[in-house]
């Protein structure tokens, strides 16, 4: 009883400022021998390799460190897309396995009027490719879907009245406007999002020992590990500036970008939209999603070393300025919203603010003022941004408007 009591407390949830316990973050710039870490030799050599060690064997869990057989296929090109603004492409990449391939497409937009190869954004995407716009040229895919009452999707299938339903969240005529591409790829082709969605996606041909260890790759990083393989593909091609490919994502998207682009250091920048929870909030505050909830909602999302953390956040190795601090001295961007207390926008502040120290060893500047600045005001000059707009869980003209203002002064 007295179990069963005190593991439903556990997954309470708290919105109270005053109930945020007290906490001490585990040191940045400290080796785990205890030495201090003083230089960006030591911090490449000895701490950066630790602290992704850390987040391969407790929270995310190890994705396999060859790519395998991989075969790139464009399966859709048109020079007029968008009234001839824009280039648009399809790329199949074939995941070529002992018996078996997996496939995962990735849809691009590239500007005609910038000259090639041109900076673009990658950001994957919740319901397939066809849903960022009403182009009818976007191939449609017969994935399994998370079903949605408010989007009108049943039976895990989307058809053709769901071209569109998320255009709202992909501004990409403003995006070519401002002189990006946008490459996007549908999150379920690497993994469908469900507990028993390992078996469906792209972790089958790497083996079963694989993914029962307890520290082997949970959902989050099968998304990574394609944004990876995406920009595999990117290396490949003349139109694409591999060196300026910003990796963006919201909510469970984000913790997948700053994953990809805390591994990844080809991705020239980091988006995290909305993060929360496993992204940019920073786990001991236990401020709205806490581990315990986390990993009984979304039970495959983390590695199963993971879940010996529930209720118990400040036994963790890490906290999540660590991973923002991975991207150093790459420029980051955290995105908070006023009404998503879910996500806990001062503990995804908190974490930018911390993870600065690193940037610090660079000479670059992070986010000076541990104070948070006011609603829709971007801090956009320094190499770590930050912003809480008003509104609530989603992702805004605003955003992107934010992200294009902060690439436009660190990666262009
Ligand atoms: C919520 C989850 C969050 C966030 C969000 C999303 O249900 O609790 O961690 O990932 O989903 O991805 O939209």
């Amino acid at each position: 009883l007295l179990v069963a009591f005190s593991l439903r407390a556990q997954e309470q949830h708290n919105y109270d400022e005053s109930k945020v316990p007290d906490f001490t973050l585990p040191p940045l710039l400290q080796n785990s021998s205890g030495s201090p870490v003083k230089t960006t030799r030591q911090w490449e050599r000895i701490r950066r390799p630790e602290i992704l060690s850390l987040y391969k064997k407790y929270v995310y869990g190890h994705s396999p460190e060859s790519t395998g057989q991989m075969v790139f296929q464009t399966i859709n090109v048109s020079s007029k897309a968008l009234e001839n603004k824009a280039i648009q492409k399809e790329v199949k990449v074939l995941f070529i396995g002992d018996k078996d391939t997996v496939d995962m497409n990735i849809l691009i937009y590239l500007p005609k009027s910038v000259a090639k190869p041109v900076p673009v954004f990658l950001g994957m995407n919740f319901y397939g490719n066809h849903t960022i716009h009403r182009d009818a040229e976007i191939t449609l895919h017969e994935k399994w879907v998370n079903n949605s009452q408010r989007l009108g999707i049943s039976n895990h299938k989307v058809g053709e009245t769901s071209r569109g339903i998320r255009a709202n969240r992909w501004p990409v005529e403003r995006i070519l406007e401002r002189g990006y591409g946008l490459a996007t790829i549908y999150y379920g082709d690497l993994f469908p999002d469900h507990a028993e969605g390992a078996d469906d996606g792209v972790q089958r041909l790497y083996g079963k020992q694989h993914i029962a260890d307890s520290t082997g790759w949970g959902a989050i990083a099968t998304w990574a590990w394609g944004l990876s393989r995406a920009m595999d593909y990117f290396e490949s091609d003349d139109n694409i500036d591999p060196a300026r490919v910003i990796v963006m994502g919201h909510s469970r998207l984000g913790k997948t970008a700053l994953w990809a682009g805390a591994q990844d250091q080809r991705f020239a920048a980091v988006i995290s939209n909305n993060s929360g929870c496993g992204g940019a909030a920073l786990f001991r505050r236990k401020f709205g999603e806490t581990v315990a909830i986390i990993n009984s909602n979304f039970p495959h999302w983390f590695c199963k070393n993971f879940h010996r953390f529930n209720g118990m956040e400040e036994k963790l190795p890490i906290d999540q300025h660590m991973l923002i601090s991975l991207v150093a001295p790459r420029p980051v961007y955290v995105a908070s919203a006023v009404e998503d207390r879910w996500a806990d926008p001062k503990g995804e502040f908190l974490s930018a603010f911390y993870a600065s120290e690193v940037y610090g060893l660079y000479k670059q500047e992070g986010i000076k003022n541990a104070v948070m600045p006011p609603l829709n005001k971007p801090i956009a000059a320094s190499r770590i941004g930050y912003h809480i707009r008003s509104g609530r869980h989603d992702v805004k003209v605003f955003d992107w408007e934010s992200y294009m203002d902060f690439a436009d002064l660190h990666v262009r």
